[in-house]
């Protein structure tokens, strides 16, 4: 959590070291700043390296830091960097591995920068809801030029060092060691005067303002809810029409005002919920995880191909196994054509392509997949058939072999129990599409080994899944959030609403999909299923009966041509069904409804609280770890808008008391027995306290 002070000859050597990133929090700051003032109180200094330890330069300001008293308290970022550019002895950025955000900037106010090639570049702050606030957007366009430099600023994206080689005075060969590489430069250059400062540039680009106008209709079109993009199209924008000292000011007044908007705030809790998500309280960092050098699908349908397909794309081999070699075939020429859609959109080589199919191998006898590593089975949703298969899998499957099951509402215990290794049974629940959607929930059984859980969390990410920990529960944490979410979508058609209303509703919300349409891409018969189920085992819990009446009409949706809409050839467009129409306005008949207008508000109310009032019952038992995973499971499974930060994050922001106060009056209504508020949320609420604590 400091900055290392050492002298080489007649150069001093400043090592950030705040692991893991090196994020610039106030102690490193601090450190660093004193660095600079002892070299520049050393008549034996001539010249003055800043570098990073271990894996980074430095990943920028310290995150956590924000919205806390720290992150602007002195000496801030600014004043780091208006030390090291108004030092009297040069100062030198020698970068390596990672250089982002205000580790970047920092790089930005020395007089000299030097880096290894391959290194990370990038000002990311727009993909946290921000702009760079210690100058980035006033010294990169000096540097790199008005367009480059925007462009960097508006995507976020990191370029690789050797790409830029106006931004350094010098890349070394890739074996070079940094430090003694710039301990070299700075030697050269000791005596060099003037010390070249960025802000003394100019950004010289003929028709400027034609280009910014360009940029900003461009950004406003791809920006959506976000204002950071725009906000930094107009701060790098004065970079070239204001003196330094105001295009700093500028760019401070936008910093300060973009870092109190509540999608800001989103994004960095999504940022941070992510990696959160991989820790589980009572298995260690270090718990020794399983080599996963192969794997096995049982199941060439669509779930175990798209599956199939996460492995291939992480470079390990798959054998897909089925009963019938039809099924095989079809599986596997599948996953083909997957591939080649993508090598027509330009996003795969036929080079990676080969090698991925190259990868796969298909058999029909389970004697054949015994020696993988992990076995993933997405055979047919029912634990007769999860049964065989598992207790197959106990004969065939060799000693510490992962048994992963794909299950998205059967009891992982139960399935665990069908086998005499519970401890290596963990389920894996893939979304479909299984190679698209970053979700994957990993249920944790009673029995599942802590270094099981471990492994699975260490491959979904080398799948470039987010892996979210669920106890066992039916329909997990997402499934089990989205039938409150679809009962009340259900009630509000009864009451006077159409799909249509509600649909829109929720995607003016900025949901991906409404709950009809997404029933409609899904199939209505899943949900009708899982229904039926519930009739026998839980009474008690009521549904609106105009989704079974769809199904009964055979309108299962987009895979019978027709659902809740109707849906044209080549065409995703959702069209209402006048039949479908007259039914749910006849059963509020039959039910004796008069039907009412409903607000937008009331839909979306109902829809997204009822999100909040299971999760919260969720969190309660135990079966998400923490508010900020079933956060990571909506925005990553199931469209909730990003820049209202998921469903928990969402309410805290509405606040829990307003939250209660809603839902306490749609439980005097129509179905209200439906609305039991959790007794978390009530506490919460109680106390002043967020669910995101
Ligand atoms: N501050 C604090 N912690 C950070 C951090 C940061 N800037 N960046 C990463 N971490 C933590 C992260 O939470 C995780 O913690 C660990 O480091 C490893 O991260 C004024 C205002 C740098 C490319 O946006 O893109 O400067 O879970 O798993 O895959 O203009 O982290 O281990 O406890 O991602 O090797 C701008 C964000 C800040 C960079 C490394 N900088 N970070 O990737 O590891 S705002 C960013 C990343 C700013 C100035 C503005 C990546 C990485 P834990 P990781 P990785």
């Amino acid at each position: 959590m400091t900055a290392e002070y050492q002298v080489h000859g007649a150069v001093a050597v400043i090592t950030l070291n705040n692991p893991p990133v090196n994020g610039m929090g106030l102690v490193t700051r601090t450190a660093a700043v004193k660095g600079i003032q002892q070299a520049l109180a050393d008549d034996a200094v001539k010249a003055i390296i800043i570098t990073g330890a271990g894996k980074a330069f430095s990943g920028g300001a310290d995150i956590k830091e924000f919205n806390t008293p720290k992150a602007l308290q002195e000496p801030s970022l600014h004043t780091l960097i208006a030390t090291a550019e108004s030092s009297t002895k040069p100062v030198v950025a020698a970068i390596h591995t990672v250089c982002m955000g205000g580790g970047l900037e920092l790089s930005l106010g020395c007089h000299y920068r030097v880096a290894l090639p391959g290194a990370q570049i990038a000002l990311p702050e727009v993909k946290l809801g921000l702009l760079p606030g210690a100058g980035g957007t006033q010294r990169l366009p000096r540097v790199l030029g008005l367009e480059p430099a925007l462009n960097m600023i508006v995507s976020g994206n990191p370029v690789l060092s050797e790409k830029l080689p106006a931004l350094f005075d010098e890349i070394f060969a890739a074996d070079a060691d940094i430090v003694q590489s710039a301990v070299a430069f700075a030697e050269k250059i000791a005596d060099a005067r003037p010390l070249p400062k960025v802000r003394d540039r100019k950004v010289d680009y003929p028709n400027h303002e034609a280009f910014l106008q360009f940029s900003r209709n461009t950004v406003k079109a791809m920006s959506g809810p976000f204002p950071a993009p725009l906000e930094c199209v107009e701060t790098v924008a004065v970079s070239v029409t204001m003196k330094f000292d105001d295009g700093m000011k500028f760019e401070r007044e936008r910093f300060l005002h973009l870092i109190q908007t509540t999608e800001s705030k989103a994004l960095r809790h999504a940022f941070f919920s992510e990696r959160t998500a991989s820790k589980v309280p009572d298995v260690p960092a270090d718990t020794p995880v399983r080599s996963i050098k192969s794997a096995a699908v049982i199941g060439a349908g669509m779930m175990g191909g798209g599956i199939a397909m996460n492995f291939l794309n992480a470079g390990i081999p798959v054998k897909l196994l089925e009963t019938k070699q039809e099924a095989l075939d079809k599986g596997i020429a599948t996953i083909r054509k997957n591939y080649e859609s993508s090598l027509k959109k330009g996003k795969l080589t036929q080079e990676k392509l080969d090698q991925r199919m190259g990868l796969l191998t298909s058999t029909l006898s389970y004697d054949e997949i015994g020696q993988a590593d992990i076995v993933v089975e997405a055979v047919f949703e029912e634990l007769g058939v999860k049964e065989a298969v598992f207790r197959k899998l106990d004969e065939v499957m060799k000693s510490g072999a992962i048994l992963a099951t794909n299950t998205s509402t059967l009891d992982v215990d139960k399935i665990a129990a069908f086998t005499k290794r519970p401890q290596d049974v963990i389920g894996t629940h893939f979304f479909s599409p299984a190679n698209v959607m970053k979700l994957l929930e990993i249920v944790r059984g009673k029995e599942t080994g802590k270094d099981v859980l471990a492994t699975a969390l260490a491959l979904s990410k080398k799948l470039k899944k987010t892996g979210v920990v669920s106890g066992v529960c039916d329909g997990f944490i997402g499934n089990r959030m989205i039938e409150q979410y679809s009962r009340q979508a259900g009630f509000l058609l009864e009451e006077g609403a159409l799909p249509e209303q509600v649909d829109k509703a929720a995607e003016k919300f900025g949901f991906a999909m409404g709950p009809f349409r997404m029933g409609d891409l899904a199939g209505n018969d899943i949900g009708w299923a899982i229904r039926k189920r519930r009739y026998v085992e839980k009474p008690e819990i009521t549904y609106s009966k105009t989704a079974d009446l769809l199904c009964e009409m055979g309108r299962y949706g987009q895979k019978t041509g027709g659902g809740w809409y109707d849906y044209k050839a080549g065409d995703r467009k959702a069209y209402p069904n006048e039949q479908v129409n007259a039914m749910i306005v006849q059963h509020s008949a039959d039910l004796g409804i008069t039907r009412r207008k409903i607000s937008d508000e009331e839909i979306v109310e109902r829809l997204v609280y009822s999100l909040v009032n299971e999760g919260a019952l969720i969190l309660e038992e135990g079966i998400a770890l923490r508010a900020s995973d079933i956060d990571m499971v909506y925005l990553t499974g199931y469209g909730f808008p990003l820049y209202r930060g998921g469903p928990m994050f969402y309410a805290d922001t509405v606040g829990l008391p307003n939250v209660l106060a809603a839902i306490s009056k749609y439980a005097k209504g129509h179905q209200g027995q439906a609305w039991q508020p959790a007794p978390l949320l009530l506490k919460l609420a109680a106390e002043g306290k967020l669910l995101n604590n």
